[in-house]
């Protein structure tokens, strides 16, 4: 049942409870797992690889079988509709198209006798992460493998666990080769990452890992991350949606549905200044929930994590909204475009009544792989930038290096470094090179 709140206290206490519930005291023992499963990968390579697979996946794996061959993604073709493989095909020209627009691009300035500048390069290899299982979705394939092809990653690496027949969901792989992945490994869990982060005989070491997985996954990037870069720390999905009374009660309660089938830990929450669209959307959600066929696993989010709140002004609402920082921001009222004025906190902002968040979930094109718990506080979605770095250029002229030599003197005198200094002095004023003792 979807609960309502109705008084403005209660509603920013349920707003950071639903936000911090990832805060789990089990962590800490899970930490230590991963950090035993990461150290015996480094040790053993493929051997601890294949023995993981045996322990969490009951797969009994030789080390030739984790490659995925050519042939089996041939048969995944063979395997996915034609209709599914046209779905692929433009949710791949949507997001590269996407992806294209605003790639950072290297710049030098002059000024003067200066030059300044910006040199990007994207990382040589990327390792991207595919869960399996009830989220083995062919849509993070694209959302990850494509803006790192874009960015002009020349190794794309795929890990993704076997599922129970030993097989990768066909769907994945077709969506992995659309994407341009190069390579493709039957591995899952912390013990997939660790292998993209120190490498094993069969699998490359990489630069950066992205992609969303379990408890085990996310803190196995934790823990890897410096020895390698990593996209962020993917937290349940949430959506926030406000809505005033020109929202359809429907509709929300089907896209406050969509996210929380996700997981029991998924978060959807309505804002709104109309109780009566709280009320009729409360009604809704009991009404879709009957006989759906991931009804025990959503019913559960919707308790623990679904609410809908009444305010008394849309401003409140946004304020809130800010507060929450949500992953995924509805905007289902008359002008959304004067709403998001106030709007300064969301990973993806979804803007009027026929923009539904899964439009954005396939195939409009910006990513969906978002900051969530907050992290749209500071963090933004992935992106092309997320495969590269770039470099700084500086070039000074003999000039333009006297006119800055007193204020650099200064500098290195307060910081007590003479060389610092002398590298200075000695090209601007060489009459003052130490004398050499001959
Ligand atoms: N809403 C999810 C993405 C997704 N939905 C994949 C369907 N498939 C997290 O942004
Ligand atoms: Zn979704």
């Amino acid at each position: 049942m979807l609960r309502i709140i109705n008084q403005l206290a209660d509603a920013r206490v349920e707003l950071q409870r639903i936000c911090e519930r990832t805060h789990d005291e089990q962590v800490v023992h899970k930490e230590a797992t991963v950090r035993e499963i990461l150290q015996t990968v480094q040790r053993n390579g493929d051997e601890a690889l294949l023995q993981y697979t045996a322990d969490f996946d009951k797969q009994h794996l030789t080390v030739d079988q984790l490659r995925i061959r050519g042939s089996e993604i041939d048969a995944a073709y063979q395997q996915v509709s034609k209709e599914l493989i046209d779905a692929i095909r433009l949710a791949c020209r949507n997001i590269e198209r996407f992806h294209r627009k605003r790639l950072p691009t290297s710049w030098v300035e002059f000024e003067g006798d200066v030059v300044l500048g910006k040199r990007y390069h994207p990382v040589d290899k990327a390792g991207i992460y595919v869960p399996g299982g009830r989220a083995a979705y062919p849509s993070t394939v694209l959302m990850n493998a494509i803006p790192a092809q874009v960015a002009g990653v020349e190794r794309i690496v795929m890990v993704t666990p076997p599922g129970a027949d030993g097989a990768i969901n066909p769907a994945v792989l077709v969506a992995a080769q659309e994407a341009g992945v190069s390579e493709i490994y039957r591995v899952g869990g912390a013990q997939a990452i660790a292998a993209l982060a120190y490498g094993t005989h069969t699998i490359p070491a990489v630069d950066v890992i992205t992609g969303p997985g379990n408890i085990y996954v996310t803190l196995a990037k934790k823990q890897v991350f410096g020895t390698v870069g990593i996209d962020s720390l993917a937290g349940p999905s949430e959506v926030l949606i406000i809505a005033d009374r020109s929202a359809d009660a429907t509709h929300v309660a089907t896209d406050l549905l969509a996210q929380a089938e996700h997981d029991p830990m998924a978060a959807a929450i309505l804002i709104t200044p109309d109780a009566i669209l709280a009320e009729r959307v409360a009604a809704e959600v009991a009404r879709q929930l009957e006989g759906h066929p991931r009804q025990t696993l959503t019913e559960k989010s919707i308790a623990n994590y679904g609410v809908a709140i009444v305010v008394d002004t849309l401003e409140t609402a946004a304020e809130l909204s800010n507060q929450f920082a949500p992953e995924h921001l509805e905007l289902e009222v008359n002008d959304p475009w004067s709403l998001l004025e106030s709007i300064r906190h969301a990973g993806a902002v979804f803007l009027g009544h026929a923009t539904p968040e899964a439009v954005g979930d396939y195939l409009a094109g910006p990513n969906h792989t978002l900051p969530t718990s907050g992290a749209a506080r500071y963090a933004s979605p992935l992106s092309t930038e997320t495969f590269m770095k770039h470099s700084s250029l500086i070039q000074y002229s003999p000039r333009a290096l006297s006119e800055v030599s007193d204020a650099i003197a200064r500098l290195t005198e307060a910081e007590g470094l003479p060389s610092h200094g002398d590298s200075v002095k000695f090209r601007t004023q060489p009459q003052n090179l130490p004398r050499r003792e001959s």
